[in-house]
């Protein structure tokens, strides 16, 4: 736990957001500021700033994360149309919590087939 970090002060229950899914290693909830139809972040619980901080260790920790995305895409219906899954790097790549986290997104209505 991080003092400072807004995503270990939700996973510890101190800041409020809406839960998706929760086990021992991993929780996911709602993005506060939605870029599509359904945007969830899929969030660790051990705090890992950013994926340049990764250790060869924790690489059943995100293959988790990918399979969360996965079964959460099949929750939220988006599973067969299809969608995005990101992580951004460091602020050059966007990232602006230092907390790793996937972002999945979809849900778009317009897709061409
Ligand atoms: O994305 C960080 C994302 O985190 C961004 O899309 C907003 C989201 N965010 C920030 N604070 C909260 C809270 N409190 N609840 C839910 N979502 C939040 P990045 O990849 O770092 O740019």
């Amino acid at each position: 736990m991080a003092g400072d970090c807004i995503f270990c002060k939700i996973i510890s229950g101190q800041v409020k957001a809406e839960f998706v899914h929760e086990d021992d290693e991993i929780v996911a909830f709602k993005d506060i500021h939605p870029q599509a139809p359904v945007h969830l972040l899929i969030v660790p619980k051990k705090h890992i700033p950013t994926i340049n901080a990764l250790e060869e260790e924790d690489a059943p920790l995100v293959g988790k994360m990918a399979i969360v995305a996965k079964t959460l895409s099949k929750k939220f219906g988006i599973n067969e149309s299809g969608y995005r899954l990101i992580f951004n790097v460091e602020r050059g790549g966007g990232q602006l919590v230092f907390h790793i986290h996937l972002h999945l997104v979809g849900g778009w209505k317009n897709v061409k087939k």
